[in-house]
């Protein structure tokens, strides 16, 4: 089952991993450098069964990205509570306001104004995908801004016209921007790759927690390899997914416990029902899964 190579790796972390101290002051036990494959053909993806995953949550982040918006209010609206922890601590460490996560996400919800100035996450995914910054200089010596590159929809192009470029690349790491974003991509690189007809995909992560992002970034690059494939006329082909700090939180011993017991079951697949003008069109009403009848979902604490 494709799904064995995750518990594989988890369960090598869990054993193997080395035990160490983590921005987080949580804790990890890590290894470095982890790859895994997945065959997409016959419109499998790489859903794990042995927890239930909300792909649709993770579904609705990936068309947010392709917005180019780095506001949690979309989100938040949608019910999507995955990026609410961040803009909160650092609502509670500038402002010295107390107030609880769910409180907080309330206000980003019903006032405007107060996601506004709290909401954002800073040039995240969303913004480098859809509007990388550019700088001219002028003849002054000075910069100015140039017009932001739409990296999803130059790709969508270079995939139609250039299909065996080995540039066919989606970058999220704008290294003069790192500091202003609440968290520094994490799937930073994806690259694709056309061949005998088939899209691959190749997704460089530089930190993973295994337990709780992998199986949604697994997902949303399938995902996005699926968009793609589609818009551009190709079947899906493989996913390959490269991990730099592959980890698993010390507090997610119980998640990790259940799950290691569990069997894999079932091979789902995604249907798109529909094939929208662009890219940019996709709504959460066009994707179906079928055949997922995952174990019952676990739940553990995101480290923030
Ligand atoms: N993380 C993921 N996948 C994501 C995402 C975050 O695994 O898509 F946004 C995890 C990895 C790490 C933490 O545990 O979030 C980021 O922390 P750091 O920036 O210190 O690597």
């Amino acid at each position: 089952h494709y799904e064995q190579q995750y518990l594989d790796l988890m369960r090598r972390i869990w054993s193997d991993g080395d035990e160490r101290e983590d921005r987080t002051g949580v804790g990890t036990r890590s290894i470095f450098g982890a790859t895994l494959r997945f065959d997409l053909s016959a419109n499998a993806m790489p859903l794990i069964t042995t927890k239930r995953v909300y792909w649709k949550t993770a579904t609705r982040e990936m068309l947010w990205f392709l917005t180019g918006e780095t506001n949690i209010r979309p989100l938040v609206r949608q019910g999507v509570k995955i990026w609410n922890e961040w803009p909160h601590a650092r609502y509670v460490k500038e402002t010295g306001d107390n107030i609880t996560l769910d409180d907080f996400v309330e206000c980003i919800a019903d006032d405007a104004a107060f996601a506004e100035r709290w909401g954002d996450l800073g040039p995240v995914y969303g913004k480098q995908w859809v509007d990388w910054p550019t700088y001219r200089k002028r003849e002054d010596g000075l910069y100015e801004t140039g017009p932001g590159i739409n990296q999803i929809a130059d790709l969508v192009d270079s995939l139609k016209t250039n299909p065996g470029s080995r540039r066919h690349i989606i970058e999220g790491w704008n290294v003069a921007e790192i500091d202003e974003m609440a968290l520094p991509p994490c799937h930073k690189t994806y690259q694709f790759h056309v061949a005998g007809g088939r899209l691959n995909c190749c997704l460089y992560q530089r930190s993973c927690d295994v337990a709780l992002g992998l199986p949604f970034n697994l997902w949303s690059a399938a995902l996005l390899t699926r968009m793609l494939g589609q818009q551009v006329d190709l079947d899906p082909g493989e996913l390959v997914w490269m991990g730099g700090d592959a980890h698993l939180y010390l507090n997610h011993n119980d998640l990790i416990e259940e799950q290691l017991s569990r069997e894999p079951q079932g091979n789902p697949t995604l249907e798109i029902v529909r094939r929208p003008a662009t890219i940019f069109d996709y709504r959460i009403e066009d994707f179906a899964v079928h055949d997922y009848a995952p174990h019952g979902p676990i739940k553990a604490p995101v480290a923030v």
